[in-house]
């Protein structure tokens, strides 16, 4: 049978034609993943509204109750949550959930197949003090027929594991950036139009680059090899870049070139970031686009997780830096 040869949609393509055309890509292409990309999108746009009124209306400031990892929630990380579970509820596609903002997985009780994690509203730090934030989310088929109790592989799956993954920065403008594991594309919402369109066509990180981002506060704390590495950048004259907006830092050093490091630590031994909702996504992207991830040891996305919140060192970038960094660790 002749191949067909597939068109490339140009620049300015509407995100929702850009799906339709692609989805007989996806493995199980039946348009219900095409359909969760939308609902992901739509929630964003919801949320995007909201991240650009936060200084306006009484919507910032901590709300004075926890997540399960400890920090201080954010209004806007709860009303991220909120938009981003309705939409995924209402859609049906989506069976279970995890999320940065709850402590266990939410059974959405109905016949979908697919089983998301999403951190709704990461780097919240910077919510406060009008600095770029993101949404972070990987798309997993759920392992189990539909109709019995979720178990736990349909929830603990490896990062190589999804079929689609992505994030959403609110910076100067918003964009959406995902993958289906046929390559990356970057979209920037156009909001006098209310719609993401195709900017960033087939998305490469450049092999090897200059910039590097770390919180070197707790530099004293980092494993010998973080050390050397830092001590190479710096006698290379690299540049030194940190948001703390772990999707804001990533995209940057996605377009420029760069590695985005957030070691193991004599306080955090496993690290900040947590393996399911923050790395996964980040390190599908990255080798989706020609980078890497890895914790130091191991790909990030062939580790198998134990538990929903767990953590992992994160090393993600340009190849030729996050192999250089590999080599200097123990
Ligand atoms: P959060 O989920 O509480 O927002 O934490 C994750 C964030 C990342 O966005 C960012 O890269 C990192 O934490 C910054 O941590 P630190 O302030 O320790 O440098
Ligand atoms: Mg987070």
């Amino acid at each position: 049978m002749m191949e067909s040869s597939r068109i490339a949609l140009p620049i300015g393509t509407a995100l929702d034609r850009f799906i339709k055309n692609n989805q007989e890509q996806f493995q199980y292409a039946s348009g219900e993943l095409s359909q969760l990309l939308r609902d992901i999108a739509l929630a964003s746009k919801v949320v995007n509204r909201e991240v650009n009124k936060a200084g306006l209306i009484d919507i910032m400031g901590p709300m004075g109750s926890m997540n399960t990892a400890g920090d201080q929630q954010q209004k806007l990380d709860v009303l991220a949550n909120i938009r981003f579970t309705r939409a995924l509820t209402k859609g049906g596609e989506a069976c279970a959930l995890i999320s940065e903002e709850t402590e266990s997985f939410v059974d959405l009780n109905n016949e979908g197949k697919y089983v998301i994690a999403i951190d709704p509203l990461d780097g919240s730090s910077n919510i406060d003090v009008n600095v770029s934030i993101g949404t972070i989310f990987s798309i997993y088929r759920r392992k189990t027929p539909v109709g019995t109790p979720i178990q736990d592989e349909d929830i603990l799956q490896k990062g190589s594991e999804q079929v689609a993954a992505g994030y959403v920065l609110y910076g100067s403008s918003t964009m959406l950036v995902y993958t289906a594991g046929h390559g990356v594309n970057g979209f920037t919402y156009e909001p006098s139009l209310g719609e993401y369109v195709l900017s960033h066509p087939d998305m490469k990180m450049p092999e090897d680059g200059k910039i590097f981002s770390v919180n070197e506060g707790g530099y004293h704390t980092f494993p010998e090899g973080v050390k050397k590495y830092l001590s190479y950048c710096k006698e290379k004259q690299f540049v030194g870049r940190y948001i703390g907006s772990l999707v804001a830092d990533f995209h940057r050093n996605l377009l420029k070139g760069g590695i985005y490091i957030y070691p193991a630590s004599a306080k955090a031994p496993e690290g900040k970031l947590r393996l399911m909702y923050e790395c996964n996504a980040l390190a599908f992207v990255a080798e989706q686009a020609g980078g890497k991830a890895t914790d130091g040891k191991r790909r990030i996305l062939d580790i198998q997780p134990k538990s929903l919140h767990q953590r992992a060192p994160f090393f993600v970038g340009s190849k030729q830096m996050v192999e250089m960094a590999e080599g200097l660790l123990d």
